[in-house]
């Protein structure tokens, strides 16, 4: 009976050392893990160099003058579904470049963050917006951190300009 109760007490004994050098190693690996690095991209700038002059069924986007260019830019993740629009329109664009100085840079920091850049005509109001040309933007695929970024829409024969800083 002393024997059994000994040999389990043993056993327990030997448990829970097991169990301590686990914990004590499963701590070790999760406090030698890399530090998550930082990443942050702002777009500071956009410039539009290039726009088709006519719309997706090959018609000019104002029938007298040129189309009255905004951007509007999503972004895939919630919190941020628009962020921008900008009210600053340029009307009647007959040539570009054009360009919009951000007066609030968009920041991205998380790395599955992707955005879309719309750049629209303007017709009146916001039931007659035309789409001219979306272009995709997704900062964690630009691993060497450029300061100017070329993105193009090869369908629309579209191409603009993003100026970023990366921290
Ligand atoms: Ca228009």
């Amino acid at each position: 009976m002393f024997v059994s109760i000994l040999a389990r007490m043993v056993n327990t004994l030997k448990m829970c050392k097991l169990l301590l050098g686990l914990l004590i190693s499963y701590f070790f690996i999760i406090g030698c893990k890399e530090p998550k690095e930082r990443f942050s991209c702002t777009i500071n700038k956009i410039t539009i160099q290039s726009m088709p002059d006519t719309n997706y069924f090959g018609i000019y986007w104002d029938s007298l003058d040129g189309p009255d260019v905004f951007m509007l830019i999503v972004s895939n993740l919630p919190r941020n579904t628009v962020l921008q629009n900008t009210s600053e329109r340029f009307e009647n664009t007959t040539s570009y470049p054009i360009s919009w100085d951000l007066k609030r840079p968009i920041l991205v920091t998380d790395r599955s963050e992707k955005l879309s850049v719309h750049v629209c005509d303007f017709d009146g109001d916001a039931l007659h917006i035309e789409m001219m040309a979306c272009f995709e933007f997704n900062p964690s695929e630009f691993p060497d951190h450029p300061l100017l970024i070329n993105l193009e829409n090869k369908q629309r024969g579209a191409r603009i300009l993003l100026e970023v800083k990366w921290e």
